[in-house]
């Protein structure tokens, strides 16, 4: 897969060095580029922000460098998909996040500000695909974060980034539930013991505990998750 990442603050990103994402490159499953959008301005003060038209309250990101920088990337012929981190987005999910695996090529645009000239979004709307994608119902100061994070999702859902498959498939939000508890040795801590049914050796026993723990933890923590909001 390639991720490519437009951001005025590229040093943003370094922190994805640190996590799945620097094996997932070394291991050649990802091509990840971040470009700083400032090298596609042409003024002394490689200006991004413009005062918004019609008046009102701060700044919004000037079109211009946005489209320079855009049409660099979708020029390859990948079919890439555009993804605008924003508050209106569609809410990111795992659902989203394995969506986003099967992709070839994905572009962030990072936005600050009051947001990106909406002439940008018209363009490339009119010429590639485009998501508007949200990490959920609170305001970020920029798309940044919301990136990091949508990246480090989709990523570890790359064929051979985990060692264990199946711990994906076992996991919170996976079959729409959360997970079901885990422990290790001690058999004891603190007086606290792991229940008996997992030290029983009876797999199949283990499995129906699992999954009546993810229907409980669920029922008990996400109502929402099993739509009966019990
Ligand atoms: Cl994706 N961007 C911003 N700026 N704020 C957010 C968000 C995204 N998701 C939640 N709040």
């Amino acid at each position: 897969m390639k991720i490519d990442v437009v951001s005025i603050f590229p040093v943003f990103f370094n922190v994805l060095e640190l996590s799945l994402l620097g094996k997932a490159r070394a291991r050649g499953m990802l091509d990840f580029a971040v470009h700083d959008l400032r090298d596609h301005t042409h003024d002394k003060h490689r200006t991004v922000d413009g005062t918004p038209a019609g008046g009102g309250a701060g700044m919004v990101m000037k079109a211009e460098p946005w489209g320079s920088a855009l049409d660099s990337l979708i020029a390859g012929g990948t079919d890439p998909l555009l993804i605008f981190p924003a508050p209106a987005g569609e809410v990111f999910n795992q659902r989203l996040a394995h969506e986003l695996a099967a992709e070839k090529h994905l572009i962030f645009g990072c936005g600050r500000y009051e947001g990106i000239d909406q002439r940008v979004f018209d363009e490339y709307t009119a010429r590639a695909r485009v998501k508007l994608v949200s990490l959920g119902d609170y305001v970020l100061n920029g798309g940044e974060v919301a990136t990091v994070a949508i990246i480090e999702a989709v990523a570890r859902l790359l064929p051979g980034m985990v060692g264990n498959p199946e711990s994906l498939v076992e996991e919170s939000h996976e079959g729409g539930m959360l997970e079901y508890p885990n422990y290790t040795q001690p058999a004891v801590w603190r007086g606290r013991e792991i229940p008996e049914v997992l030290r029983s050796g009876n797999h199949a026993a283990i499995a129906k505990w699992r999954a009546e723990q993810r229907l409980l933890r669920t029922r008990e923590l996400r109502p929402d998750l099993l739509g009966d909001a019990d």
